[in-house]
């Protein structure tokens, strides 16, 4: 059996539970000084206060905490992590002031990364996700979901998937995988986007779900992209295939994909920041988790999701980076912890049940990870900080100093 002893932890912060926390119960967080963890092969099996008895230290590795801030790994629960090229070459119309969707339908925007991706190599790809990964877990993510959407055929679509099965356990950072290819109408389709529909419906959903590639389908409803009625037809096409389901709903303009999500009862919603009151009860009447993206608000120059009125609503929110080559070229979710806080007015409390356990529970895994309880794997971050607010206030610098990954050290800092 191995061992590994945590010890010497200043203050260990971590929600409590095995599924998605909302309204008041978001911002309440187990707070244990001088605190101390067990965990053994990969598996928290004690969690305690004051001394260290003998019989936890035996044949353990022993991590000390020098007196610092302990809470679980973040888990990002949306990202587009796998993709070709970059999208700095549209810097000047984006400064110039074109709109995000404006640069898609002239065939820029995720349509270019749709031609770097369908031109490179699964190889390729993967060192390139590789790298990013790298970078998340020294900024302290454990754990991250990536959705296809930039091959936007059968082919180029299982190649995404499959770059991020082979990333799933090669590396430490642990993957879910979501299938996006109604991400947008690709190119050749533009004019009969009724036969993407179905090569979507009849074959990539068929194929991605027999192979074990994708655990969530996914759907971009939004002006000029696809419908409340074609998500609607896809989405439900996906959950016959077993798929869990998510929608990327609200971002830009509100035609009804929160209604949708709390209609069919989607796992999550992402973005909303255009969201309506209406939307927001949907949310809550469907169970639906609201996956916030505030970098993407601060990239885009746009409004942030109106977090406050969910929580107030009773719909749990979690908070995650949209890593991205266009709306959010940028992977660091400690930096949206800063903007939880200071942009959604969340409590530090609330915002760590966002980053953590309600965004375990958006990906499906919230009887593994996202606290630090016994039974749970033992992802833990070791943090430069005294303390919660001290995570929130500081910004534009890697707090994280030691990273623990099932019961591993797994990047020091
Ligand atoms: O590549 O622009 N919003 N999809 C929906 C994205 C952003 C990713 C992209
Ligand atoms: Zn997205």
């Amino acid at each position: 059996m191995k061992r590994t002893l945590i010890t010497n932890i200043g203050l260990l912060a971590s929600p409590r539970g095995i599924s998605a926390q909302a309204g008041s119960a978001q911002g309440q967080i187990v707070k244990i000084r001088n605190a101390h963890v067990l965990a053994e092969d990969g598996l928290i099996t004690h969690v305690g206060a004051g001394l260290v008895g003998q019989d936890k230290m035996q044949g353990a590795v022993v991590i000390d905490a020098e007196g610092k801030l302990v809470t679980p790994g973040l888990v990002d629960a949306h990202t587009h992590l796998v993709f070709g090229g970059w999208r700095a070459h549209e810097m000047q119309m984006k400064l110039a002031g074109v709109p995000y969707l404006k640069i898609l339908e002239e065939g820029g925007g995720i349509l270019s990364t749709v031609r770097e991706t369908r031109a490179a190599s699964a190889g390729a790809l993967e060192e390139k996700a590789r790298a990013a990964l790298h970078e998340m877990l020294r900024l302290g993510t454990t754990t991250c979901e990536t959705k296809s959407g930039y091959g936007l055929n059968l082919e180029d679509e299982i190649k995404q998937l499959e770059v991020t099965r082979s990333l799933n356990g090669s590396q430490p950072v642990q993957l879910v995988s979501t299938l996006m290819a109604a991400h947008a109408v690709p190119e050749e389709y533009r004019h009969d986007r009724r036969a993407y529909m179905d090569l979507v419906i009849q074959e990539i959903i068929p194929a991605a779900a027999e192979k074990g590639l994708a655990d969530f389908c996914d759907v971009f409803c939004e002006t000029g992209v696809f419908s409340a009625g074609e998500s609607r037809e896809i989405l439900l096409a996906a959950r016959k295939h077993g798929l869990g389901l998510k929608i990327h709903a609200d971002e830009l303009t509100a035609i009804g994909g929160s209604e949708l999500a709390g209609e069919i009862g989607a796992v999550s919603a992402e973005h909303l920041i255009a969201i309506t009151q209406t939307g927001i009860s949907a949310l809550a009447k469907g169970g639906v988790i609201a996956c916030l993206l505030p970098a993407t608000s601060f990239y885009l120059d746009k409004p942030y999701a109106p977090a406050r009125d969910m929580i107030t609503a009773g719909v749990p929110v979690a908070v995650a980076t949209d890593f991205n080559p266009g709306s959010c070229p940028g992977l660091n979710l400690q930096l949206c912890v800063n903007l939880a806080c200071l942009k959604y007015k969340m409590t530090p409390e609330e915002v760590l049940t966002a980053v953590t356990l309600n965004a375990a529970a958006a990906i499906g895994l919230a009887e593994d990870i996202g606290s630090i309880e016994p039974g749970k794997q033992a992802d833990l971050v070791i943090w430069d900080a005294p303390n919660l607010d001290f995570l929130c206030y500081r910004f534009g610098s890697n707090l994280a100093r030691a990273i623990i990954k099932k019961g591993r050290a797994a990047a020091e800092i």
